[in-house]
């Protein structure tokens, strides 16, 4: 079985959605290892997404994922990333399939409603970022 990291953003949570993105995960048979509501701050935030530090929407992006409250999961299932990566469908919303997450929730490039881990070595970085071994037993 494989994990993956899961942000609920800020945008989708303020919004009330929440609820229906979870449901949606469940339905999708991802068993949830991990979760709880956090607001990052800008330097949580800019740890937290360091491999974009010196893209040009850097401070935007960090600005936004700490704007308010998020949340935080740890999603298990096989083939979880590219599960979890499917169901949220593309970066920008506009580009998304219908369906998924980012079409369904997302209001533009940036405030996308979802994070999901890319690979294993980045689950691997993201996971312990936010739970301790404790949380996800
Ligand atoms: P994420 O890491 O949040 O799951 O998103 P992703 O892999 O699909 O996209 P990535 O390239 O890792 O970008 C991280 C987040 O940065 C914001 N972004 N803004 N303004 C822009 O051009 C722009 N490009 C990316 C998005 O919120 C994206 O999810
Ligand atoms: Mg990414």
């Amino acid at each position: 079985m494989e994990r993956t990291f899961a942000i609920i953003k800020p945008d989708a949570f303020a919004a009330g959605h929440a609820g229906k993105i979870l449901a949606r995960i469940y339905a999708e048979g991802f068993k949830v290892v991990g979760l709880k509501k956090l607001y990052m701050s800008k330097v949580e935030a800019e740890g937290f997404y360091y491999v974009h530090k010196e893209r040009p929407f850097f401070g935007e992006l960090t600005d936004f994922m700490s704007s308010g409250p998020c949340v935080v999961m740890v999603l298990e299932a096989a083939g979880a990333i590219k599960k979890w990566r499917d169901l949220m469908g593309a970066t920008n919303p506009a580009d998304a399939a219908a369906g998924t997450m980012r079409k369904e929730f997302g209001t533009s490039i940036g405030e996308n409603a979802t994070h999901g881990s890319d690979a294993l070595e980045t689950a691997a970085f993201e996971i312990p970022y936010f739970f301790s071994g404790l949380e996800l037993l």
